[in-house]
């Protein structure tokens, strides 16, 4: 997969060259660059930046320098000016950081993952000129998106979370691939809690049934484990859940939680997040 960043702050994104993500550039994985947007300027003060048309705080980041930049890194793909479009050559996906983006989820990540090539464009200030992301769309597949109901003051952050969280995706990125399966998000729930040696740690014992050599048991007792922390503290994940994923398993502990699993999927009952064997279970 090739990633392209553009940033006036290019040094953020150094963090890129470490652990898994680093080794994935370095083995080829991962062809990642980042880039000055300065470097598509052309005064003599390198400005990317204006004041915002209709009057308001803060500054607008130009249009030029972005829609030269934007054509680089696309032709670059393949060599090709424009090449982007050429035969058989799906689009780059331009995903813009913004807070007024489409919310990034696991399901987003697995979706980026599959692609070719990736262009991150990192506004700051006010934002970039809107028109910037309509002409781009004659090139890409544009995809404004944010990582949830909060600001940031700039788009790096967000691409290195962005970056990681697709880089770990594509294959032989992840060591053990099988890491992959069980983590939070992959099926809709939370992660169950994990545990290591010692077995008694400051009077405090991992759960027995850990210890138990009892496979299935372990199995059930991790999904009622993901099913109760899902519950506690992420109740709007499970009114998403397909009640078809729930074994019999699943239904009960539910039930006893204050859940009711219809056809139409999961509801809390009066009791959910209160008693039920909901309350009272500190973290
Ligand atoms: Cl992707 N960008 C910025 N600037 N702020 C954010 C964000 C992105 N996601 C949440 N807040």
């Amino acid at each position: 997969m090739r990633i392209d960043v553009i940033s006036i702050f290019p040094e953020y994104l150094a963090a890129l060259d470490l652990s898994l993500i680093g080794k994935a550039r370095r083995d080829g994985l991962l062809q990642l660059q980042v880039h000055d947007l300065r470097g598509w300027t052309t005064d003599r003060h390198r400005t990317v930046d204006d004041t915002p048309t209709g009057g308001g705080a803060g500054m607008v980041m130009k249009p030029e320098p972005w829609a030269q930049a934007l054509a680089d890194v696309a032709g670059a793909a393949d060599g090709l000016p424009g090449g982007a479009a050429a035969d058989g050559a799906r689009r780059p996906v331009l995903i813009v950081p913004s807070p007024a983006g489409e919310v990034f989820t696991q399901a987003t990540a697995y979706e980026l993952a599959g692609e070719e090539h990736l262009v991150f464009a990192c506004g700051r200030y006010e934002g970039i000129d809107e028109r910037v992301l309509e002409w781009a769309a004659e090139q890409y597949t544009v995809r404004p998106m944010s990582l949830g109901d909060y600001v940031l003051n700039g788009g790096e952050v967000a691409v290195l979370a962005m970056v990681e969280a697709v880089g770990r995706l594509v294959p032989g990125v992840v060591g053990n691939p099988e890491s992959l399966v069980e983590e939070s998000h992959s099926d809709g729930l939370l992660e169950y809690p994990v545990y290591t040696k010692p077995a008694l740690w400051r009077d405090r014992a991992v759960p027995e049934v850990l210890l138990s050599g009892n496979h299935a048991a372990i199995a059930r007792w991790r999904r009622d484990e993901q099913l109760r922390r899902t519950a506690r503290r992420r109740p709007d994940l499970l009114e998403r859940l397909d009640p078809a994923v729930l074994d019999k398993g699943d239904r009960a502990v539910l039930a006893a939680l204050g859940w009711s699993v219809g056809v139409d999927g999961l509801r809390p009952g009066p009791g959910a997040g209160l008693g039920a064997g909901n309350e009272a279970v500190a973290e």
